[in-house]
């Protein structure tokens, strides 16, 4: 079972780094492409239709702008599409996640935060951790060091205030 990155331009690249980095820690297979769906959606449709064929469970799909990239690959498949909008100079990414997260009923894109590429990764494992107990013990580990980095902020905090008083 593999996740998909796709992102509408070099542009994006950045972002589809920090999800590929953060599936590669979690062991998860993945393919990255970069196909955009207004300037060669043939391109797109030909690899969303083989996804069953080449073992493709979960998409991140990345754009920015008028984002219909992730809209247009979730109307092409049954896997689930997780979006990631970009920032961009004019609205700061407001255009981007808006053209994501407000997919019209029965065409649902699962969107995180603007740039949040990483979390994308996280609930691409996620959701393959539903089939796979190894991956879903990595999470839990993962998880647990979220709450140890918690747990020495504290610590630092407090070495910080005793060093002031
Ligand atoms: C979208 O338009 C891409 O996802 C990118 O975020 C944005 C700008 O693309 P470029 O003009 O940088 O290629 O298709």
């Amino acid at each position: 079972m593999k996740v998909a990155v796709i992102m509408g331009s070099i542009s994006d690249e950045k972002i589809g780094f920090d999800a590929v980095k953060k599936l590669k820690e979690f062991g998860v297979e993945y393919e990255v492409r970069v196909i955009s769906a207004h300037r060669a959606h043939s391109i797109l449709e030909k690899y969303c239709i083989n996804f069953e064929k080449n073992d493709i469970s979960v998409v991140i799909a990345i754009a920015g702008k008028a984002a219909h990239l992730p809209g247009v690959i979730a109307s092409m498949t049954s896997c689930p599409v997780i979006g990631v909008p970009v920032k961009t100079d004019m609205m700061g990414g407001l255009d981007s996640l808006l053209s994501i997260v407000q997919m019209p009923t029965g065409v649902p894109v699962a969107t995180v935060g603007v740039n949040a590429g990483v979390n994308a990764a996280i609930i691409a494992a996620q959701i393959l951790a539903l089939k796979d107990n190894k991956l879903k013990e990595k999470l839990e580990i993962h998880r647990i060091n979220n709450v140890k980095s918690v747990n020495d902020m504290q610590l630092e905090l407090e070495k910080k205030l005793e060093g002031e008083m």
